[in-house]
């Protein structure tokens, strides 16, 4: 039986178009979303806004756009149900993101770690964008009143500072103008790390194409990052305790537990005394199985661009009905002219 969508609640989330989307992106975020579309409200950005905040990612922005938008339908999101759009496209997510800034103490944003992350040590240089990140992350969700925003581990704190901005903004205009939006943590994946450090987060900025699986690799291309992936030359680990220090053991396990739905403790069992190469061979051909169909499918859609481009126009309209909504009632509530 079709379940009916839960009306009060309102999902937000996005990806940044900055190419080379990976599994991480996947299990992290996007395949959590597939599940929460058939009982939710849902609106699935892509932040291009936030993309050009550093200059690395600022080229190929169109291509990378709809390499977002085909790895969303490609992993499951439904179109038709779900708003899929364009951030740059809804005017709303700047102008939000200026009013909330006004009501954002410095203090707060100085406190962000990812700023401090990818600043690195010349601050002085650092965008403003770069810097003020964060309330636009804010404005995304307020935007449309979300009350619920899948986070990853590392969005956490910005999260944080969207739910603080939109109860200063309440608290000052002494009205529940903005719900303040709930994290959703789903899924075991919160952090999938490089295939060549396991110390270091799987990313698509990283230069190294063997430190991720990108959800464009073809099923060879998988393999071979699989066998390629770093381990030791210790066994395979005979308990928990074994996988203390051996953070890219820790993550291959990983990966394979939540595509498996495997615990660690029955990955382990099932594993141990066994040879890496059987752990690895299996891990391939799971990935391959999921991963390779998505592949498909997104190089497929890609060829389209006629169709990705007519998902876009439509979820921007349907997105901007309801920003340019809430903007006009939050400019009355400023006692803005011409409202
Ligand atoms: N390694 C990861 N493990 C689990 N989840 C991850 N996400 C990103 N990397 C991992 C989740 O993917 C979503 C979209 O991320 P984003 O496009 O906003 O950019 P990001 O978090 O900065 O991702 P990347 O891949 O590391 O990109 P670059 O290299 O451009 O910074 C988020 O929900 C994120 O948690």
């Amino acid at each position: 039986m079709e379940r009916t969508k839960t009306e009060d609640k309102l999902i937000f989330s996005g990806v940044q178009p900055t190419g080379n989307l990976h599994l991480g992106n996947y299990l992290g975020a996007i395949r959590n979303w597939v599940d929460l579309q058939n009982n939710n409200n849902c609106i699935f950005c892509i932040v291009d806004l936030h993309a050009i905040t550093t200059s690395e990612n600022r080229t190929q922005i169109l291509q990378n756009t709809r390499e977002v938008a085909a790895a969303y339908i490609a992993s499951g999101i439904d179109p038709q149900k779900n708003i899929i759009f364009v951030q740059s496209n809804v005017a709303g997510h700047s102008e939000l993101s200026w009013l909330l800034s006004c009501h954002t103490p410095i203090g707060w944003l100085n406190r962000m770690t990812q700023f401090k992350d990818k600043a690195g040590k010349n601050k002085e240089k650092a965008p403003l964008g770069l810097y003020s990140y964060p309330v636009l992350m804010a404005a995304d969700i307020l935007l449309y009143k979300s009350t619920h925003v899948p986070v990853g581990e590392d969005q956490k704190q910005h999260l944080e500072l969207s739910r603080d901005i939109a109860q200063a903004f309440n608290r000052y205009y002494n009205k529940e103008f903005f719900p303040v939006p709930e994290p959703v943590i789903s899924g075991n994946a919160t952090r999938l790390m490089s295939l060549k450090d396991g110390l270091k987060k799987m990313s698509k900025s990283d230069p190294s194409d063997q430190s991720r699986i990108n959800l464009t690799d073809s099923a060879d291309v998988i393999v071979k990052k699989i066998q390629k992936a770093k381990t030791d030359s210790d066994p395979f680990p005979l308990n928990h305790d074994q996988l203390t220090n051996r953070p890219e053991i820790k993550n291959l396990i990983n990966i394979y537990s939540t595509m498996t739905d495997l615990s660690v403790d029955e990955i382990i069992k099932k594993f141990n005394e066994k040879d890496f190469k059987i752990f690895k061979n299996e891990l391939s051909d799971v990935l391959v199985d999921k991963i390779s169909k998505i592949s498909v499918e997104m190089k497929k859609l890609l060829t389209d661009n006629i169709y990705l481009d007519s998902i876009l126009k439509n979820g921007c309209e349907k997105a901007e009905k309801i920003a340019n909504k809430n903007i006009r009632d939050l400019k009355s509530l400023i006692g803005f002219f011409g409202v």
